[in-house]
């Protein structure tokens, strides 16, 4: 893809490997103790810059600024107030766009014609979320006693939100929980991954140009274990945000009871993708393949196991394989890379674990399977795209979220038989059908115990519609008006001469 500068030559003006501070009540700060980590290019393992390795006393500095300007200076923003804010930060990420998405691409992994394509997405929550800053009023209720009483609700801040997020989207992670938190009038601490850091900090810097108040966005760098699980649990904040794994959810869930704290989880997935008889396959492969090897397969929603009718199956899975070997794996940073690295050497260990673990459990390796090696792959993590067929429903590949680049093909026989099975699994969280009969499409989806299910499509997620999941997939929505009522406190008004109940 021919792009309009040179994501290089970008690069090279970004990262020097030198100390970037983290972001407490308007100033740029280290960790109280010293202590720092250092930010890794996951493609080639160099060091691109250290940051403050926070711990339980930087977050509680980053909550007693979040708490006083929720109590002070933010307070005092009218909600168009707010919303020109968020206007302004939209005008600065559309200036800043080609630095924020080299700096996730450097950061993550993801290469840059998929950074540089969020820009729609995540510029379109900003200006979404601002125009729902004006948006939110309570309603009057005239039930009572009528003609006597009128009790009427009003939507209020929740307070100072806790945002922990993962590592596999840092810059739209960072704009779902602060934008709604902007919009409603909350004040908001987020603690990026340690693994991915680098682009909230720049994001606060542009928070700070677009004139937020000091406090009211703290960005505070550091580990789960130090940093993440103090903000959990610490009784000052009102509300926690997560997106990352099921277990650390299950954690931080049981951490936010300390002050029953309200908690919102986006948690881990196998999402399931239903390929029909009738699906138009010249469509569908590419779909189902991107499904999972976008972000070499490091995404909640990956469409990881594959269900295709018995009749296609074999030219389906073959055409998926073909299309896995043509992609073009790569540093993330040159333009005609499709696939990148996978996040750190963790990570990649992991998924080599899942592989064999489909190996001698008697899946068939149809594609990949492997680690690259090699000039290009050095200091890197990178997996080959990987194809199973002959997969059954109890192989550990298809029933654990392995968040890599491995795709588990099965053949179904009837559509019950298809949904039963899709459903088979303690997560929730997308699923795509590809069938050219729009009945089926509507039957299927309506009974497929998912949050998004994706018709003929995958992977679209719009600032106005709801996202998230269902069992072990988390719950709260983000996106849409629902994803405001998150942030928000309904309180019932008070009539001048006596209390009113509704
Ligand atoms: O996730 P974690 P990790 C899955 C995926 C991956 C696995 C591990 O399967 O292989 O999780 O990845 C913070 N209290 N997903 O270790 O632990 C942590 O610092 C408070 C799926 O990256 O969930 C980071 O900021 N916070 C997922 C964030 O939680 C804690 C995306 C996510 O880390 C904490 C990422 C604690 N006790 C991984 N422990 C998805 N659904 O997209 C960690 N953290």
């Amino acid at each position: 893809m021919t792009l309009s500068f040179d994501p290089r030559a970008k690069a090279t003006t970004l990262y020097h490997g030198e100390f970037r501070p983290m972001f407490i009540g308007g100033k740029w700060v280290a960790a109280q103790s010293g202590q720092e980590m250092q930010a890794l290019n996951p493609a080639t393992g160099e060091v691109l810059a250290t940051v403050p390795r926070g711990s339980a006393a930087d977050i509680d500095a980053a909550v007693k600024a979040a708490r006083a300007a929720f109590e002070g200076p933010w307070s005092k923003f009218s909600p168009y107030e707010r919303q020109c804010v968020l206007l302004r930060i939209a005008d600065l990420f559309e200036t800043h766009w080609e630095e924020l998405s080299v700096s996730d691409t450097l950061d993550m992994g993801l290469p840059i014609t998929r950074t540089l394509a969020n820009r729609r997405r995540v510029i379109g929550m900003l200006r979404f979320y601002a125009g729902m800053a004006t948006a939110l009023h309570g309603e009057s209720i005239d039930n009572s006693i009528p003609g006597e009483i009128v009790s009427f609700t009003r939507r209020e801040a929740v307070g100072v939100v806790g945002a922990i997020i993962p590592w596999n989207a840092p810059t739209a992670a960072s704009i779902w929980k602060i934008a709604p938190a902007l919009a409603t009038g909350c004040t908001i601490v987020l603690k990026p991954s340690e693994d991915a850091s680098l682009t909230p900090l720049l994001i606060a810097r542009l928070m700070q140009e677009a004139g937020v108040p000091d406090g009211v966005v703290n960005i505070v760098t550091g580990t789960g274990a130090e940093a993440g699980a103090r903000l959990a649990e610490h009784p000052d904040v009102n509300k926690i945000v997560f997106t990352g794994s099921t277990l650390t959810g299950q954690a931080i869930a049981r951490a936010g009871v300390t002050n029953l704290k309200r908690v919102s989880l986006e948690l881990g997935g196998k999402s399931p993708i239903i390929v029909c008889r009738d699906a138009d396959i010249d469509k569908a492969v590419p779909v189902a393949a991107m499904a999972v090897f976008v972000h070499s397969g490091q995404i909640c929603i990956a469409g990881s196991r594959l269900f295709v009718a018995r009749e296609i199956h074999d030219e389906f899975v073959r055409r998926v394989a073909e299309y896995a070997g043509r992609l073009r794996i790569g540093h993330g940073i040159d333009s005609e890379t499709e696939i990148g690295p996978l996040i750190n050497a963790r990570q990649a260990g992991k998924v080599e674990g899942y592989i064999k673990a489909g190996s001698d459990e008697g899946a068939q390796l149809v594609t990949g399977g492997s680690r690259l090696t090699g000039e290009l792959y050095d200091g890197g993590n990178f997996i080959a795209p990987t194809v199973f067929g002959a997969v059954s429903d109890k192989m550990t590949i298809a029933r654990e979220e392995i968040f890599g680049p491995v795709i588990s093909a099965m053949p179904f026989d009837t559509l019950d038989e298809a949904v039963a099975r899709a459903n088979a699994t303690p997560y929730g969280l997308a699923a795509g059908i590809f069938t050219t009969h729009l009945g089926t499409a509507h039957k299927l989806a309506r009974r497929i115990k998912a949050g998004s299910v994706w018709v003929n499509m995958y992977h679209a997620i719009d600032p106005a519609v709801p996202f998230g999941g269902m069992k072990m997939s988390g719950y709260g929505r983000e996106g849409g008006i629902e994803h405001l009522h998150e942030y928000l406190e309904t309180q019932v008004g008070l009539d001048p001469d006596r209390l009113i109940t509704q």
